[in-house]
């Protein structure tokens, strides 16, 4: 029998934070499984996406963005953006029209590159917020940083550029079976992406020091015939925090529920009653062992 050829690999989507790679994620499968929010160091953990076409699979890794780390939980999102790098067959080095224009930032950055000695291609994502004629002096500049496999401007939002990148992506990929049922998008369980859903609409209703100081614990998930029972709790690290969370009348909280249960009807493609807490967990961001229970 003459089998058809397939071919596969992991890549790993690493760059600065906030520069669109969890877009990018959701851009190539097609469907929302990485949390997206306007502020820095929103992924925290490595998230699978799972790209499957007649003759290819891509297992693609989004990672936190590497950046200058001090405290513990920020220390062991970098961690895991390194360590995903040593397991890819390639590397997507993602930057934006904003950083590339000073491409000595970028270079800290690219330093991991040079430590892998792997293929990379680098992506210059947002090109949506530019004028065209800027792209090609840019692509030029970013050259210097590394040796690059191929430059590609991209729009992860618009989803101008994925064909490309996709073509690009799977002429490196080297021969070899299906790693993942073709049907599956994502290594996840369903209780991480709900829990992830919810510190996203945390992200997005809150500001300041909120955002990092939130974690969500789901207590209890529940999937019954018609409806999906799901308790969870944020957990902050201040007294002050959990009046904020609240918010006025908990008007706050009840966005928070209200957008969540929306996007986790919309996952699970049932209905869904979302029963959230606050919590205050003393600096639980340095806290170890809460840091082990959470996935790290
Ligand atoms: N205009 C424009 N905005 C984009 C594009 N891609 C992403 N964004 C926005 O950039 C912000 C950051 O996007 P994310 O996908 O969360 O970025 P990230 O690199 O995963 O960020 P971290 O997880 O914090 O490292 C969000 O507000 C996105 O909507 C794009 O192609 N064009
Ligand atoms: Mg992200």
């Amino acid at each position: 029998m003459n089998e058809k050829k397939t071919k596969s690999g992991v890549i790993a989507l690493a760059g600065p934070p906030n520069v669109g790679k969890s877009t990018l994620l959701n851009g190539l499968l097609g469907q929302k499984i990485s949390i997206v929010s306007p502020k820095p160091q929103t992924t925290r953990n490595r998230i699978a996406g799972i790209v499957s076409g007649e003759d290819y699979q891509m297992v693609i890794l989004d990672t936190p963005g590497i950046h200058e780390a001090r405290s513990p939980l920020n220390l062991e999102m970098v961690r895991i953006a390194c360590d995903s790098l040593a397991e890819v067959d390639l590397i997507l080095f993602i930057t934006d029209v904003t950083l590339a224009r000073e491409p000595e930032r970028q270079e800290k950055s690219a330093g991991v590159l040079r430590e892998q000695k792997k293929p990379a291609l680098l992506l210059i994502n947002k090109i949506d917020l530019i004028d065209r004629k800027k792209i090609l002096p840019m692509i030029n500049k970013l050259r210097g940083i590394h040796p690059f496999t191929s430059i590609i401007p991209i729009s992860a939002k618009k989803g101008d550029g994925l064909e490309l990148l996709t073509r690009e992506v799977v002429k490196r990929l080297p021969e070899g079976p299906m790693l993942y049922p073709t049907d599956i998008p994502t290594d996840a369980s369903e209780r991480f992406i709900v829990g992830e859903i919810i510190r996203e609409k945390v992200f997005l209703r809150t500001s300041q020091e909120i955002p990092y100081s939130t974690a969500v614990v789901i207590d209890d998930f529940n999937d019954g015939k018609n409806k999906v029972t799901i308790h969870a709790t944020i957990v902050i690290e201040k007294r002050a925090q959990k009046a904020i969370v609240i918010g006025k009348g908990g008007k706050c909280l009840k966005d928070i529920g209200i957008g969540a249960r929306k996007d986790i009807e919309a996952l699970l493609g049932k209905r869904v009653n979302l029963k959230l807490w606050v919590k205050v967990k003393k600096g639980w961001s340095r806290d170890q062992r809460f840091m082990r229970e959470l996935g790290f």
